[in-house]
């Protein structure tokens, strides 16, 4: 495991806090939770973790653990101002928390865009990622980013979870914008995201790549295993239809330019799927390497007839689409190399919820058997051979849970969100962790 990346994860608008501080604009998510309803809790991320204050703590924490990996994103409203002009203290916040890293011996991995459009892009002149206009405005911005940023970070990540803010923002509406529309009509943000990673990484390495080519980017697709738990043929082909839906739908098109033809078929005559000669080009190899948030795996059972049906597996969490089947992650890397040959993976979130009215939250042995059960299939893939690279948990601190609000955890460190001064308490999670990172180093 030589070169092995083991990481921690995080997203700025769960942690960071100072939702208007030093220029910073707001964000749909800040819109979002002033709602009543959309998150469970009737929380917001106005404070969080406060880590935008706290950096300093926080990466020493990580530090401490062993990590020598730190994947954060950047929130755009607080680099961009809505003139479209550099907001310089944000831009020098992020440039601290690398200084902080480089000192912690931390090697960073940044993500553009983890869910945090700046509100002044969803508007009734300008939808959000319905718009054509977006895919240039995305460009503007990964160029600042990049200008600022690209000789000190090795790692990019265009997008964090498409499918779940496009479908969740612009189709389900329990993520923010909060739309609520059709399939149909959301595929359209799709088309839009797909061509502004496409267009992002072409800037990126004819650009800003670092000297002999070693800077890499790639997306992160939300994932999960979908398996057959009979040996029906209709089980099979409902596990291989979920997985082309569910994931190749955007892989297929970073990788081979296009979508799927099941999806297609699926979508048929949708014209947002249609994509250009030139589109096609810019898009086909467009990653490299494919980063993966798995957390779980769902089976596939005949129902009759040439039916099928998604059941439950695994154990439960905190939350209820999470259950931990860790099998699932070695059968789902099998199947992404074996549509990709050759592809580098990275399995950027990986992480168990508990409730935050747990008893007793820093004794998570749930969490301890996760991580025990996780990384002895991310040691056996490797041993396999299959070309994963790196994995990084999820996450160091409790945080804002989106629309779960601070409900569920996800943390290896405690958060104590009851009292302003918001102590952190490592749980035994973290002390695993430690002891783990110690013996792979
Ligand atoms: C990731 O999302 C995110 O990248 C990260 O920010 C988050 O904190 C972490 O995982 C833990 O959740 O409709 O029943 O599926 C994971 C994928 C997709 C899981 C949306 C929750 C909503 C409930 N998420 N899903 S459901």
């Amino acid at each position: 495991m030589e070169s092995f990346q083991w990481g921690v994860a995080g997203a700025a608008y769960q942690i960071e806090g100072a939702h208007d501080a030093d220029g910073k604009a707001p964000s749909i998510w800040d819109d979002f939770c002033r709602k009543p309803g959309n998150i469970e809790d009737g929380t917001s991320a106005d404070i969080a973790c406060d880590f935008y204050h706290r950096y300093e703590e926080d990466i020493e924490l990580a530090r401490a653990a062993g990590f020598k990996h730190f994947r954060m994103s950047i929130s755009w409203p607080r680099v961009m101002r809505e003139d479209g002009l550099p907001n310089e203290p944000g831009i020098a916040f992020y440039s601290s928390v690398l200084d902080a890293l480089e000192k912690a011996n931390m090697t960073p991995c940044v993500t553009l865009y983890h869910w945090d459009l700046p509100s002044s892009l969803q508007t009734a002149d300008m939808p959000g990622w319905m718009s054509p206009k977006i895919v240039d405005i995305f460009v503007e911005y990964a160029t600042l980013c990049f200008t600022r940023f690209a000789s000190r970070v090795p790692m990019w990540i265009t997008f964090n979870e498409p499918a779940v803010f496009v479908f969740g923002g612009y189709q389900g509406g329990w993520n923010a914008p909060g739309i609520k529309q059709s399939v149909a009509e959301a595929l359209v943000a799709m088309r839009h995201v797909l061509l502004a990673h496409a267009k992002v990484v072409a800037l990126y390495r004819a650009r800003f790549q670092l000297g002999e080519k070693t800077g890499k980017i790639g997306i992160t697709l939300n994932t999960r295993h979908y398996t057959p738990v009979d040996a029906s043929d209709v089980a099979a082909k409902g596990a291989q239809q979920m997985l082309e839906d569910r994931i190749a739908s955007w892989s297929d098109p970073v990788l081979f330019g296009d979508f799927p033809s099941s999806f297609k078929a699926t979508h048929a005559g949708n014209l947002a799927l249609r994509l250009s000669q030139s589109e096609q080009e810019t898009l086909r190899g467009s990653i490299d390497f494919l980063g993966i948030n798995y957390y779980t795996t769902s089976g596939v059972e005949e129902a009759g007839g040439s039916s099928w049906k998604i059941v439950d597996l695994g154990e439960a969490s905190g939350a209820s689409w999470l259950r931990s089947y860790p099998s699932g992650l070695l059968l789902l890397l099998r199947w992404l190399s074996g549509r990709y040959p050759g592809l580098d993976i990275v399995i950027t979130e990986n992480g168990f919820c508990t409730p935050a009215n747990d008893p007793e939250p820093i004794k998570d042995d749930v969490r301890v058997r996760y991580y025990q059960d996780h990384t002895r299939v991310v040691k056996e893939a490797v041993a396999e051979g299959l070309p994963l690279r790196g994995y990084f948990a999820w996450t160091l601190l409790d945080n804002f849970e989106w629309a779960g609000g601070y409900k569920e955890r996800f943390g290896m460190v405690h958060v104590n969100f009851e009292d302003e001064a918001l102590a952190r308490t490592v749980k035994s999670s973290y002390r695993w962790w430690q002891n783990f990172l110690e013996q792979n180093a």
